[in-house]
């Protein structure tokens, strides 16, 4: 019995040997995305004219077990982005800044035309259609998810 255990405690010292000899960047894969958030159909929409702010679509989901609150958006490529809804206003549809945005366990939250969006200012010449860029999502807690944001024509079928 002695021989036995002896030998597991040898077998499960060399594993944690192996395991601290791996890099620290390899991060566990539960904790890859803490978030619980998945973006899909993620597309940035070029503006019109140069210069003006491009719109950001994309359908999130909580995959994740506790609710979560969207704090932040952040496009790379784009000087600043905002959280925009739209809202009325005296009696009129316009959009303004939300705030943190609660999603629930199982809930889709989607970002369309006409409705919720993210909006990149000041986006950079660099993004041509059928480029790329990236969207980065913050949550209340600072965990953030990142997903690939493929950069369209203001034309393009929204
Ligand atoms: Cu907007």
């Amino acid at each position: 019995m002695r021989t036995l255990f002896a030998a597991a405690a040898l077998v499960v010292g060399s594993l944690s040997l192996a395991a601290c000899s791996g890099t620290q960047e390899a991060a566990p894969e539960a904790e890859a995305n803490p978030t619980g958030l998945t973006v899909a159909n993620a597309r940035l929409l070029l503006p019109p004219a140069a210069g003006d702010p491009a719109a950001v679509y994309f359908d999130l989901k909580n995959d994740g077990t506790r609710a979560v609150a969207v704090r932040r958006a952040d496009v790379a490529n784009a000087k600043s982005a905002t959280l925009h809804d739209m809202m009325e206003y005296n009696r009129e549809m316009t959009m303004a800044d939300m705030g943190p945005m609660t999603i629930k366990p199982g809930e889709t939250i989607r970002f369309e035309p006409g409705g919720k969006h993210v909006m990149a200012f000041e986006p950079s010449p660099e993004l041509k259609p059928g480029g790329k860029t990236e969207l980065t999502l913050t949550i209340a807690g600072g965990d953030k998810v990142s997903v690939e944001l493929p950069v369209e024509a203001a034309d393009a079928e929204r």
